[in-house]
Order: structure tokens, then sequence, then C-alpha cells
């Protein structure tokens, strides 16, 4: 690499450590406890869009590679009540993906749970940490950004919302592309469909089909930033939802033996970590985010 181009990956680089150090310190100073990933596990997150197995033969039982830990977010409120995770997730997605420029087939995303807390009190949550952390890196990162020629604005609370009906009706269907190349702060695109969105998140029950969810859409063109909801807990209402989406029992047979000893409700969200790195540090694509990115289709290190 010429020294140009290692100076700016170093840059990017350390702008990364500094976003975990503060994002952890943020969640900290408000009582969340961080827990250990879990890479292996007979249940992951199914996804709303289609991805290859990834799985392995664990003492002849089949364990999967986490997609998300969302089932495990929720019963680790089971002992703690606002847990966090800096979670690899490996997602194998279509070859295809590599020409987005927003997709790796392992990344780490910060995901978080709160135990009875609404999708509101969470939104909330994250301005406020997404704030403070574009504070930090201004204050703390500065020579790094100059490297990088990134200029960075801390957006003002709370950041618009708009819902996802509306978003279609106004955009069309690449409505996230177009929300994001037009705005100069985040967005939240909010109330998705059942369709659009696994069975775990909450169905509104005063509005049936339309689910207390939401994703945060980064300015500038960087599409979506993070999605997290409240969450389906009842044992009667995850076996509806499971139903709903056409998928079988027989698939979450382990997730829902758990939870017929019982969920608690909650809120929470994952928010990628290479795609904030590539948002803050302005990068043209993901794999720039990262030492060694895994770029869907590609043999990689
Ligand atoms: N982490 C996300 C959430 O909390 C789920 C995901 O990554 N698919 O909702």
């Amino acid at each position: 690499m010429k020294t140009k181009q290692i100076e700016k990956k170093k840059s990017v680089l350390r702008i990364q450590s500094e976003i975990r150090k503060v994002l952890g310190e943020e969640l900290r100073k408000k009582d969340f406890i961080e827990i250990s990933p879990v890479i292996l596990s007979p249940i992951t997150d199914p996804l709303n869009h289609p991805t290859a197995p990834a799985r392995i033969d664990c003492y002849g039982n089949e364990y999967s590679v986490t997609q998300s830990m969302i089932f495990h977010k929720q019963l680790a409120l089971r002992t703690l009540d606002k847990i966090f995770v800096f979670s690899p997730n490996v997602r194998l997605e279509p070859s295809g993906r590599k020409e987005t420029g927003r997709h790796l087939f392992e990344f780490t995303q910060l995901d978080l749970e709160v135990k009875d807390a609404t999708r509101e009190q969470v939104m909330e949550l994250c301005e406020d940490i997404f704030i403070e952390l574009i504070k930090s890196i201004k204050k703390e990162c500065d020579k790094e950004l100059k490297v990088l020629d990134r200029k960075l604005k801390v957006p003002k609370k709370p950041f618009k919302k708009i819902k996802y009906e509306e978003a279609y009706q106004k955009y069309g269907e690449r409505f996230e592309d177009i929300i994001s190349k037009i705005h100069d702060e985040p967005i939240w695109l909010i109330d998705i469909p059942l369709k659009s969105r696994e069975f775990y998140d909450k169905e509104d029950p005063e509005h049936p089909g339309i689910l207390r969810d939401m994703d945060l859409i980064y300015p500038e063109g960087y599409g979506e930033a993070l999605s997290g909801g409240e969450r389906e807990y009842e044992f009667e209402r995850i076996k509806t939802r499971i139903h709903k989406k056409g998928q079988t029992l027989e698939q979450f047979k382990d997730y829902i033996k758990l939870a017929k000893n019982g969920l608690l409700p909650s809120a929470g969200f994952g928010i990628g970590i290479e795609r904030l790195t590539r948002y803050i540090c302005g990068l043209k694509t993901i794999d720039e985010a990262s030492l060694f990115p895994k770029i869907p289709g590609k043999k990689c290190i």
C-alpha cells in the first residue's frame, strides 16, 4: 500500500476504535451491561431476506453461525435489565450484494436490548448516544477526519420520522435510497409492515399488520444504519407470528421451547459498526471500513 493509503486506513481504524470506545462508555453510563457475543447456537435470527445457510455439526447437533443475536438478547433479559454486545454476525448474502458497497458477509453490530422499554424510549436512547458519538469523534479524531477530508455535522434531537407507508407512497420502491440522499441528518423510518420484517418485531395491537419497529437511515446517501423495535414476547403471539410469516414452529423449536417458559417485554436495536464507520469517515464503500473485509461472492482472508 502507498503511504497515503496507509495513512487513510490508519485514520479509519483509529476512528472505528474510538466509535467502539464511546458507544461502550455511553451505554455503561446508562447502566447497560456488556455481554459476550454468541458465535454458534442452534437458534439464530431467520432474517427477512435469503442468505445461504452457515451451519455446522456440533456433537451431533446442528448449530448456526450467528446472523444476529436477537433471540439471545431476549433471553439475556431474564437475568439483566439493559444489555449490549459487540456481536460478530455472519450472513452469507447473495453475491450480487457485493455491488451495493453496503454489505459484508461478516460484520459486527452493536446490539442492545432493554427490558420493559418502548420503541420510543430506545429511539431516544439512540439519538442521545449518536449525538454524543459525533461530538466525541469531532473532538478526539479531528486529525483523522482531516486526513479523510470529512466534515461531520452534529444532528439535532429529535430526528425526523417518516412512516413506511408514507415513504413508499411519496418516493416509490427505492424510498430508502431517496430518503437517504435528500436529507442531511439521520431520519427514522417507522411502522414497517409485517411482511417486510421478521416475526419477532411486535405487531401494533392498534394497527394490525403494522409493527412497533423502526430503521434509522443515514443522510448523504449512506443508507440504512440500524433496525430494531419492540418485540413479541408472549408465547401465543410468537406462534401466531411465525405462522403469519409462512414459517413453521419446527424451524424454531429450540426458541419456542424457551419462549414457553416466558420471555419479557423489551425493545432494542442493532447498529452495524462498519456502516457507522463508513458514514462517519465518509467512505465510498464498506470494505474500506474493515481491515479484513468479507465481500459477498469473493474469497476473502
Ligand atoms: N439487531 C436487530 C434488532 O435488534 C436485528 C437484526 O440485526 N436483524 O432488531
